[in-house]
């Protein structure tokens, strides 16, 4: 066999060497090209299962990093959520009884993402909780607690307590919507003896209050407060119903929010909602339009069922402004049903939620980074965006789902425990300050009527696809989400990519790198060989 620099070479022999490593070494650098420095792997390389016949959780990757020649601030989150829907923040939280209500709601689309509305309430309470997010203007408080004229100072001193807040309009009935009668605030009740009192004895009564018309914007309702030195102005209509209230300490706390999920027309916030596949659920559609619900996603473990694409199918027909997310799927075949019967975009995602047990009771499901991957790449073809629903447990899995073609993060878990998800605080033994996240399989859930996700409705014997469990405080979402932006922004600068767009180009085109890591690798990638660390998230 021929040595390196040997003169007598024959024709194979000098082929064989034009292929050998040491040659690849001796290359001139200023000759090296762009296919000499490819390191790791294009996505479609990674995900060729006929290779590895694997599937690839987010931890099984890594992104490898790219040219930086933008600051983070420059780098451009804007993404597609379905059609018709755009964020500036790619993230939703999900449709869960612990994660999202109307509060969830308003907050995620004043940060410039979405809350989908949980479905394990009766269709009334459902619509209201829409209604209250379309209803949202910043700076207008439109469902304050009222008090009757009837109430005696004791039973407000027990109210006040428990509320935490001093200042309460007196209504007909103690009801919203009511004509207005008065005002109690500190002041009037401070010095009174008799806690036996009522309320209509030594409230401010209308006549003396200084009140604003219904219509009037946030900017003029400040300047009226300012002028008058009050604390509280009811917003009532020419008939004296009480509409709103306007508190000085909200307007003082009020921040601008630019990236909100607006109506480009009528300015109101956006909010989802979540649908199941019954008949019955038809019902419950007519009640979100008639809310103005902006999209429903229709919630099922397993998507591709026949009731689904009859539900997608009839949704579009009747109310074809409303867009409708179909879902969950993980595989290509699931996600081209749905697609063709309409959807707007795709919820992916089958087993692999926090809470969640499906994978290991009923054997089916996908590692999430191979579904979002093969979803993302089936629906593209259609120009259908794709949430990237679970599993999600930082900011980095954020990026991940993005690099692997996901419009959006659908989480659960990641925002369960900020002050705007439902349930209340409690403390652990340890003295944590804790909230109930539960998977909407779990027994409990399901109990409330969840079970239409499982379909476990007709079923005699419930059987539980997730667990309940707590998760600690994580303070409020207009702290948390930028904080989690701003680690998706670190982690797209690091890539090399200035905007979500281009960083699914990049992965379209082979240009976005990844690896795979082995155990170690991701021993490695965390933090390893402390004797003990606190871990802070942010600093703000
Ligand atoms: P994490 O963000 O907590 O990992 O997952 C939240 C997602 O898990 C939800 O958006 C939903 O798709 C899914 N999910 C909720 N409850 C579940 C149960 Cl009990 N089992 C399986 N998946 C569940």
């Amino acid at each position: 066999m021929a040595t390196n620099g040997s003169a007598a070479m024959n024709g194979k022999d000098a082929k064989d060497r034009s292929r050998s490593p040491r040659k690849e070494l001796k290359k001139d650098p200023s000759k090296l090209t762009e296919e000499d420095l490819k390191d790791g792997f294009s996505a479609q390389e990674i995900f060729s299962s006929a290779i590895t016949k694997s599937g690839y959780t987010y931890d099984d990757l890594i992104c490898l990093p790219g040219h930086i020649n933008f600051g983070v601030h420059d780098v451009n989150l804007t993404t597609r959520f379905s059609r018709k829907i755009t964020l500036k923040t790619p993230i939703v939280s999900s449709p869960m009884d612990t994660v999202t209500e109307s509060n969830m709601a308003i907050a995620m689309a004043l940060e410039g993402g979405l809350g989908v509305i949980h479905t394990n309430l009766s269709i009334e309470a459902q619509a209201n909780e829409v209604a209250r997010v379309k209803k949202f203007k910043a700076g207008f408080i439109i469902d304050p607690v009222c008090v009757p004229p009837t109430m005696t100072l004791e039973e407000l001193d027990q109210l006040k307590s428990k509320l935490g807040f001093t200042g309460f309009p007196v209504t007909e009935n103690g009801q919203m919507g009511r004509p207005l009668l008065g005002l109690v605030t500190k002041r009037d009740t401070d010095f009174i003896t008799d806690r036996k009192t009522r309320l209509s004895a030594i409230m401010t009564p209308l006549s003396q209050l200084v009140t604003e018309k219904e219509g009037i914007d946030l900017k003029q309702a400040n300047e009226t407060l300012q002028k008058s030195k009050k604390g509280k102005l009811p917003i009532i209509t020419n008939t004296n119903l009480l509409v709103a209230l306007v508190a000085r300490t909200d307007i003082k706390k009020n921040v601008e929010f630019p990236n909100a999920t607006k109506h480009p027309v009528n300015k109101e916030l956006l909010v989802a909602a979540a649908i199941g596949t019954r008949p019955a659920d038809r019902e419950r559609v007519r009640a979100l339009a008639a809310a103005r619900v902006d999209a429903i996603i229709i919630d099922s473990s397993q998507g591709d069922s026949v009731f689904q694409h009859e539900m997608i199918k009839w949704i579009k027909k009747e109310f074809p402004e409303i867009q409708v997310v179909a879902g969950n799927v993980v595989t290509k075949q699931q996600a081209k049903h749905l697609i063709e019967c309409g959807a707007d975009a795709l919820r992916v995602g089958m087993g692999i939620g926090s809470i969640c047990t499906t994978q290991e009771v009923c054997a089916c499901g996908r590692a999430q980074a191979s579904a979002v991957y093969n979803v993302a790449k089936l629906a593209n073809l259609y120009g259908v965006p794709i949430l990237a629903d679970g599993g999600i447990s930082s900011p980095g899995h954020i990026v991940k789902a993005l690099s692997l073609g996901a419009g959006a993060a659908m989480c659960g878990s990641l925002l369960a425990g900020t002050s705007e998800t439902p349930g209340e605080y409690f403390y652990s033994e340890e003295g944590k300050r804790l909230k109930r996240y539960r998977g909407m399989g779990s027994i409990d859930a399901m109990k409330k009527g969840s079970d239409d996700r499982y379909f476990g409705t007709t079923s005699a014997i419930k059987v539980a696809q997730g667990v309940s469990g707590t998760v600690q405080d994580k303070g409020s979402i207009h702290r948390y989400i930028p904080y989690l932006t701003q680690g998706i922004r670190h982690g797209m600068q690091d890539i090399g990519a200035k905007s979500v767009s281009e960083l699914q180009d990049m992965l379209q085109q082979g240009h976005l790198r990844f690896e795979l890591r082995s155990a170690a690798a991701q021993r490695e990638g965390g933090v390893h060989g402390l004797h003990s660390f606190e871990r802070k998230l942010f600093d703000a």
